[in-house]
């Protein structure tokens, strides 16, 4: 059951906490992840609502990723697993977070043919935060490894702050960037799972996929966590614009609903 509690085993916490990144494996069962991919399929596909498409077949963005955000206030389906207790239960427990917050989901496809690469980023520099320890999930739909798009993380890289962001389409080496010299690239950890596992990474820690070279698309569900009581930094973003949020208000209300 999603709702149910998760208990995970200190040594993943531990991990987590060193590292800034922990896979854990069968977050989901089979018959979720086939319930999973059927709701991704439907609401991929939808061409009106509250999510958000990042851009459309044929763009620069969609070659590296086809990214729907907010898909739990399109689909039912959907939101059951955003909002779900095992999940956000587990993101409390890594990041140790008093109480926990959705700041968005996305759902993230990386397409089969001219497929490129997610560059080397963090994600905080990219979301309206004024405090640190926001997190994500990324769930697995399939099986992922080098060949169709897993990811690969830089342990410890956690630790370093005040990057700029990096665009997606037209990288700058983030590695190049002087704060980063602490970041070793030759660490990186391959991320290989199987459908149904998934990472959970910190918003500061350095991480890439590889592009798909297969001939099917790479499915994956992301969602972001944040401690409750995080406030805004007054930034530009997609999931906060136009919702009446000031610089240093707490980024609560039924768009970041509290899941534990
Ligand atoms: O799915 C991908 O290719 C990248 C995902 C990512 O960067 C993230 O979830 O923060």
């Amino acid at each position: 059951m999603l709702d149910e509690k998760i208990v995970l085993e200190q040594e993943k916490i531990d991990y987590y906490r060193e590292n800034g990144f922990v896979q854990i494996d069968g977050i989901l069962s089979p018959d979720e992840v086939n319930e999973l991919r059927e709701h991704l399929a439907e609401v991929m596909g939808a061409d009106q609502g509250h999510s958000v498409s990042t851009d459309k077949q044929g763009g620069a963005y969609y070659n590296v990723l086809n990214q729907r955000v907010n898909t739990w206030r399109d689909h039912g389906g959907m939101a059951r697993f955003v909002m779900s207790r095992r999940l956000a239960d587990a993101a409390k427990q890594l990041a140790g977070f008093p109480n926990t917050r959705l700041f968005h989901d996305h759902a993230l496809f990386k397409m089969p043919h001219d497929s490129k690469p997610t560059p080397w980023h963090q994600d905080l520099p990219y979301w309206p935060m004024n405090e640190r320890g926001a997190m994500s999930i990324w769930i697995a739909l399939d099986d992922v490894d080098e060949h169709n798009g897993c990811m690969m993380f830089i342990p410890k890289s956690q630790r370093i702050r005040n990057l700029k962001h990096v665009d997606l389409i037209q990288p700058h080496d983030i590695f190049s960037e002087e704060g980063a010299a602490e970041a070793d690239r030759n660490k990186a950890v391959i991320v290989r799972m199987k459908a149904g596992s998934c990472t959970f990474h910190d918003g500061l820690t350095f991480h890439y996929a590889h592009a798909n070279n297969s001939d099917r698309p790479r499915r994956a569900l992301a969602i972001i966590y944040m401690a409750d009581g995080t406030t805004y930094s007054g930034a530009g973003h997609v999931c906060t614009d136009n919702t009446g949020h000031q610089s240093g208000d707490p980024l609560k209300g039924g768009l970041f609903p509290k899941l534990t």
